[in-house]
Parts: structure tokens; sequence; C-alpha cells
């Protein structure tokens, strides 16, 4: 095909992928933004349209409570979290090589478990300024685990959303970090309802419209160590396996930072809308 015949279609698939966005989201790139539960459910749930709901947690101790360092302290004293480490807070990503710095590997965090609380809260605070940046995370349902003492602090479950999925969540996960913490892009097999209790989490959404530009690639396997148990990690290729990971060329996401309980953020500064789309 010659040039310009290819510049043609890449403009009509264009169009066509605007339309098809406008007719599965309403008006782009806006996410709706709700005073209560979506209505009906079918428009969202069953189409995978996101959507924010403003003061849905309000009504959670954990929205003034956990903003308490000492609160959380006392809570989970003598209770033992994982902390999953990197260089610079992005797990589960694409990182220069280890070997061969003109290609890419596929980076795991270091973890550490059986840590104080105590002392991860500390490493999570003085992430701001160390050469480790640390999360405190353990997906599998962590709520009603590693931090079961906080459970009672949000809703076990979300009426409406038990309702529209038929049943109750199969997991309610807790994650902690601080301002370098992101989490990569990846595509959940799941619906997911998402609260932020305190701080603020920038979203970057692609639409299941936009399916088409996910590409699965191989990369080498490789994860951060600890250099004699201390903070300074060290990325090494993982022996006997590569990991899959899905990969997408062409970002034309949906962003929405989310704060406590209002969910929205409003527009994003110069400043946060260039770190968002460096590193979707
Ligand atoms: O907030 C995080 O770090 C993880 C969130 C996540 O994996 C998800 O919502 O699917």
């Amino acid at each position: 095909m010659d040039r310009q015949r290819q510049e043609i279609m890449r403009a009509k698939l264009a169009a066509l992928w605007e339309e098809v966005r406008e007719l599965r989201l309403g008006t782009t790139p806006s996410v709706d933004r709700l005073d209560g539960p979506p209505m009906p459910l079918t428009d969202y749930v069953s189409a995978n349209k996101p959507f924010v709901i403003s003061n849905a947690t309000l009504h959670w101790p954990a929205l003034s409570l956990w903003t308490q360092d000492e609160y959380l302290r006392r809570a989970m004293e003598g209770r033992h979290v994982s902390v999953h480490l990197t260089p610079d807070g992005r797990a589960d990503a694409l990182s220069r090589h280890p070997h061969d710095p003109s290609s890419l590997c596929f980076s795991s965090a270091h973890v550490r478990r059986g840590v104080p609380f105590e002392e991860a809260l500390r490493l999570v605070i003085d992430s701001s300024s160390s050469s480790a940046v640390a999360y405190c995370q353990e997906q599998n349902d962590c709520l009603s685990s590693e931090y079961s003492a906080l459970a009672g602090d949000a809703d076990a479950e979300i009426g409406w959303a038990t309702e529209a999925l038929g049943r109750p969540p199969e997991a309610v996960n807790l994650w902690i970090g601080g301002g370098r913490s992101e989490t990569w892009f990846h595509k959940d097999h799941y619906e997911n309802l998402y609260a932020v209790v305190s701080g603020k989490k920038h979203f970057l959404l692609l639409p299941p419209t936009d399916a088409h530009r996910l590409y699965i690639r191989w990369y080498p396997a490789a994860s951060y160590n600890e250099v004699n148990g201390r903070l300074k990690l060290a990325l090494e290729l993982e022996r006997h396996f590569d990991m899959k990971y899905a990969y997408f060329n062409f970002l034309q996401s949906i962003e929405y930072p989310l704060l406590p309980a209002d969910g929205g953020g409003g527009e994003l500064d110069d400043e946060e809308q260039e770190a968002a789309m460096a590193h979707p």
C-alpha cells in the first residue's frame, strides 16, 4: 500500500475509533460523575463503562482515621505486613535490561514479608527521599488478612455492586503508598471498585473499545533484590522463565485524578499531566 493510501486509512480508522468511543462512553474523554449508584446498572456494568460516585464513602470511619499515622500504628500494633520495594516506584513494569540497556525486561519488586507495620509505614513515609520506594500491598483480599485490624473502618461490601455483579466482593485489597508509587498499566479480568481514602490516585483508563491496541509481548523476567540486606536494590534476571506483558503502542487514554470520598480531582495540572502521559 502506498504512503498516501496508508495515511487515508489511518485517518479513517482514527475517526472510527472516536465514533465507537462516543457511542460506548457518551461524551469523551470524560468519565460520568454520579451522585448515587449507577442507574440503570446495566448502562454501566454490562457496558464496562467507568464512573465516579461522589461522596459514596463519606460515612466510612477510615476517611478520618487513616489519615492519622498514630491511629494506624495503634490499630496495627503487633501486626506484620508485606512491603514491595522498587527503586522508582514501578513494580511489574518494563525497565532497562540489567545487562543490555538497549533492551527491556519485566521487573518485579523486591518483596519483604512479615514486616512489623510500624516499620512498613516508616518505609513508605521515607520513600519520598529514599533509594527504595516502598508500597504496602498484598492483593488476595489483604484487608481481611494482613489488615484485618482496619477492616471495620470501611464497609465490607457495597450493596448495589453486590446486586449488579450477583455476588459479594471476591477480594478487598488495601494499598498504602506515597507520591512516587505508580501502578503500572495492566488489564483486570474482573470488575473493580476503587476508593481513595487519603491522598490522590491518578488513573489513566483505556476504554474497552480500544482493546485492539493492546499487545501481549514477552520480556525477560527480572526482579529487584536487596544488596546485603540494605535498601539498595539491584535488578537481576530470573533464571528459568520469561513473563508476558500487556503492552500498547498508541496512547489516548482517559485521565482521571481521584480524591478521597468525592472521587473527582478536576483538571490535572501541567506537571501531573506530563508525568501521567510519560508513565501510563
Ligand atoms: O492501586 C494499586 O496499586 C493497584 C490497583 C489495581 O491493581 C487495580 O485497581 O486493578
